[in-house]
């Protein structure tokens, strides 16, 4: 298949660049953070966004080179941005699972030299489905570091709750389709509700995302989330947009 040949090259040939979407504090309405969204430029096909590759990626392994790329791309990126704003970073299962995620998140960190606890971890529950006790040590280990860890797309998977319980999670990012999917918004808020209340009882905090009006913004706020992210606080940036937005008065 020529576009599996393609991707075994892509790296090698430069043709990934990271994006940067804004995450933005309820309580300051400061930006806290970026999450770093990976895209591939295809010379001809052009840019092809993650949900057309990652899975062959994962599938040829491929992931794991690239996923230790976007750690140490997006580590350097954030270097130049001031202390304190965060830069998240997805890690697919494949990687998650591989015997040197740890040794490459400190190789990141070393090379950056930034505060560890501005790096996080977004983790998906394909992540956690086996050997809770090798999840539990990865997760244990990375954050030994300093580094924080989120679970990314919350209440999508299947037995979620007792993830929450069995692993240490710093954050809970709620899934668009409880912000602003199909279903009676009563029921989406009710859902919100309770993941919020949960995360702040676990001592979590809980980012909503896929936030696109500002009305479905102050429904997250009312629900007790703590961090948003979507279109209405930015779109993902290239990295001279985020200089841009972080020279920006607020
Ligand atoms: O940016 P976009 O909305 O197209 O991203 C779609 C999905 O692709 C995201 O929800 C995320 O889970 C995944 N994704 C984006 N960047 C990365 C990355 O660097 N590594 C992995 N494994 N997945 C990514
Ligand atoms: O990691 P995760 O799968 O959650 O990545 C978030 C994805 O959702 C990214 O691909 C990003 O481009 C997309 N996204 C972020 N904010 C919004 C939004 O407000 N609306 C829509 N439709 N998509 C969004
Ligand atoms: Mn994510
Ligand atoms: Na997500």
């Amino acid at each position: 298949r020529a576009l599996e040949l393609e991707l075994r090259k892509a790296l090698a040939l430069r043709q990934f660049r990271l994006m940067y979407q804004p995450q933005v504090n309820l309580a300051t309405g400061q930006v806290s953070g970026f999450e770093a969204l990976l895209r591939w430029v295809h010379p001809e096909r052009g840019v092809v966004p993650p949900a057309d590759f990652v899975p062959l990626a994962e599938e040829l392994g491929v992931i794991v080179p690239v996923g230790e790329w976007v750690l140490r791309e997006a580590c350097r990126e954030a270097a130049s941005w001031p202390e304190g704003i965060g830069v998240a970073v997805n890690i697919s299962p494949v990687q998650f699972r591989s015997p040197r995620l740890f040794d490459s998140v400190a190789a990141a960190l070393t090379q950056s030299r930034i505060d560890p606890a501005r790096l996080e971890l977004e983790i998906t529950e394909g992540a956690l489905l086996h050997d809770t006790d090798v999840v539990l040590e990865v997760l244990n280990r990375v954050r030994s570091l300093g580094v924080r860890v989120s679970m990314d797309d919350f209440g999508t998977g299947y037995s979620s709750l007792s993830y929450l319980q069995r692993f240490p999670f710093d954050r809970i990012k709620i899934d668009q389709s409880f912000v602003r999917g199909p279903g009676a918004l009563d029921d989406k808020t009710a859902i919100v509700r309770a993941i919020a209340s949960l995360g702040a009882s676990m001592g979590m905090r809980t980012t909503a995302e896929g936030v696109e009006t500002a009305e479905q913004m102050e429904r997250m706020r009312a629900e007790g989330c703590t961090e948003v992210q979507g279109y209405l606080t930015g779109r993902p940036l290239s990295p001279e947009d985020v200089a841009r937005r972080l020279a920006q008065p607020p």
